[in-house]
């Protein structure tokens, strides 16, 4: 099925304006921002935000982080239409995330279309997270698989993370997976670990190329970070990883 024909069966929000943006726009390509400055963040949302259908976030590695910082980037997403997607990774009970998610330095609900959690500590993460997000329209992901080298995130975890999601569809709208995990429309996945040649890092990551990634393991979204910020033209990086992304959505959805 079409991202856009999915958007249809969709009750969250976000969700409908991911997909439909993803077929509008031709893109199932998330930029991983991980950068320290201001101004790199700044210049890869300006630079890369054409190509992209979310904007990755880690703003808490920003040093120097303040409000105006969120302001240029809300303009960048609106001239280049994509969707912000805060790589929190919640992880407490729901009154803490409720906090973390909604108030501190960072007020991340008020800018953060996306936001994603860990199911270790039951659903009450997704319950607080949901008091804050609903009302904003937003939509929250669930970690049911990691890319690290020996993750915990699998089997029984996993399953009881796609039941949490079962369980609150009006608010969960996808997964961060190495697969499409289930036969719904309506949840979208999401993959980390993606590189143009298969490999790994020093410190755990594993890679994966976007046609495995979107044609043989059936997820929607490449996840990509140093791949592209690092190369020496992140925006010629970025466009061969659009590209291939893309026509592996393609080749999906025709055969
Ligand atoms: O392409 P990289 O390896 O430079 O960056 C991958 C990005 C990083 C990680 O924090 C994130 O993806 N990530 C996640 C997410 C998105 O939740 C989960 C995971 O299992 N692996 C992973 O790398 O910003």
């Amino acid at each position: 099925m079409k991202y856009s024909e999915r958007a249809k069966q969709c009750v969250n929000p976000t969700a409908q304006r991911l997909l439909n943006l993803m077929d509008e726009k031709q893109t199932n390509l998330a930029v991983a921002a991980d950068v320290t400055k201001k101004f790199e963040l700044l210049k890869i949302a300006d630079t890369l935000g054409p190509e992209i259908c979310i904007l990755k976030t880690h703003i808490d590695i920003v040093e120097d982080f303040d409000k105006e910082l969120i302001d240029e980037l809300q303009n960048l997403s609106e001239q280049h239409n994509f969707l912000f997607f805060e790589d929190r990774k919640f992880a407490d009970i729901g009154n803490t995330v409720k906090h973390q998610y909604r108030d501190g330095i960072y007020h991340i609900s008020d800018w953060a279309h996306i936001v994603n959690a860990h199911t270790v500590p039951g659903p009450g993460i997704i319950d607080g997270l949901k008091e804050v997000g609903l009302p904003k329209g937003r939509g929250l992901l669930l970690l049911a698989e990691m890319s690290s080298a020996g993750t915990l995130a699998k089997e029984s975890y996993t399953k009881e993370t796609l039941k949490m999601a079962q369980e609150n569809k009006d608010f969960v709208i996808g997964f961060i997976t190495m697969r499409q995990l289930l036969d719904d429309p309506c949840f979208i996945n999401l993959t980390p670990g993606v590189k143009l040649a298969v490999g790994s890092d020093s410190l755990g990551q594993q890679y994966n190329t976007p046609e495995e990634v979107i044609y043989e393991q059936k997820s929607d979204i490449i996840i990509v970070g140093r791949g592209i910020y690092q190369s020496d033209d992140p925006l010629a990086e970025a466009k061969k990883y659009r590209e291939a992304g893309w026509q592996a959505y393609q080749k999906r959805i025709t055969t």
